[in-house]
């Protein structure tokens, strides 16, 4: 296991868990965390061994509060553009990995660590969690997923509302608006989180793979081409090896052991 200098990696069984982790600055995103991230996501991704990744920050204060600002304040805006700063989260994060990946948030998400929350499959928020996109304030706006992913999590309203007031939402409100999947007391996090990460790696890995895919799809593209996709994907799974040992399982009364084919 590779030893990194801001994130913490563990394999829990078939689980593995990374954690954000520069508790002094609320565990804000540098150049060294989306390099060392996506080292971390492209090891779990080739490791046959794991099923699903969590993704938490470390201390209870904080998943992470935001890019770092330290690192931005004195950076040309020239040297922005032309490195395409940033650009790796999506695309060697979010696009490059196709296993499932949830992340546990235990307090601020602000401005990157929102938009680094919703780059995962879904969001699981202890009690205390709070969103926000208070990019505004320091007189830029979201620049990793903040306008677009949480338009598409809840609607123009909310969206636009986080997005110009800069205010922070709650993890009820999360809830209530579609952001994340479950609130949980903030001592049981990670336990629902490990365990939810443990449940989606024991299913089979092709209609993993497919499942997320297909959710996926559904953003990207018009009904009728989505739907006609499903159908396409169901037939295909249909072919695998895991489909037969599935539904005989089923038919006998006993659990499925999987191949992934
Ligand atoms: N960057 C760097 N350091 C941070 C950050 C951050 N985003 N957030 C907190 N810290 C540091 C503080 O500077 C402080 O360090 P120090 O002790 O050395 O002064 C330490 O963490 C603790 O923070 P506070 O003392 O401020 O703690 P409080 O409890 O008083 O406040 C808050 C907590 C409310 C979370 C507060 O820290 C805060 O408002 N943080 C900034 C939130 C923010 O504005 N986030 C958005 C940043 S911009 C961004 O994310 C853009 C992403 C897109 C980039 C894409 C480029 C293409």
């Amino acid at each position: 296991m590779s030893t990194y200098e801001t994130i913490l990696v563990e394999q829990k069984g078939a689980v593995t868990l990374i954690t954000l982790n520069r508790p002094k600055a609320l565990n804000a995103l540098n150049s060294t965390v989306l390099a060392e991230l996506i080292d971390a996501f492209a090891k779990f991704e080739a490791d046959k061994s794991q099923g699903c990744a969590v993704i938490t920050g470390s201390g209870d204060k904080a998943f992470a509060a935001g890019a770092d600002i330290k690192e931005m304040v004195d950076k040309p805006g020239a040297e922005f553009f032309s490195e395409d700063f940033f650009a790796g989260w999506s695309s060697q994060l979010v696009k490059a990995v196709r296993k499932p990946w949830i992340a546990a948030v235990n307090g601020f998400a602000l401005g990157g660590g929102c938009e680094l929350a919703m780059m995962a499959d879904f969001i699981i928020a202890s009690d205390t969690a709070k969103f926000g996109q208070p990019e505004i304030k320091l007189a830029v706006a979201p620049g990793m997923g903040g306008s677009q992913r949480l338009a598409r999590a809840v609607g123009k309203a909310k969206a636009m509302d986080m997005c110009l007031t800069g205010r922070n939402m709650n993890a009820e409100e999360a809830e209530r608006s579609g952001l994340v999947s479950r609130v949980v007391p903030l001592d049981q996090l990670l336990d629902v989180a490990l365990k939810a990460a443990a449940d989606i790696a024991a299913m089979p890995p092709l209609a993993a793979l497919i499942n997320k895919e297909m959710v996926n799809i559904a953003f990207e593209t018009t009904l009728d081409t989505g739907l006609l996709m499903e159908r396409r994907m169901f037939q295909i799974l249909t072919a695998t090896e895991d489909k037969k040992e599935g539904m005989t399982a089923f038919v006998e009364k006993r659990a499925g052991v999987w191949q992934g084919r």
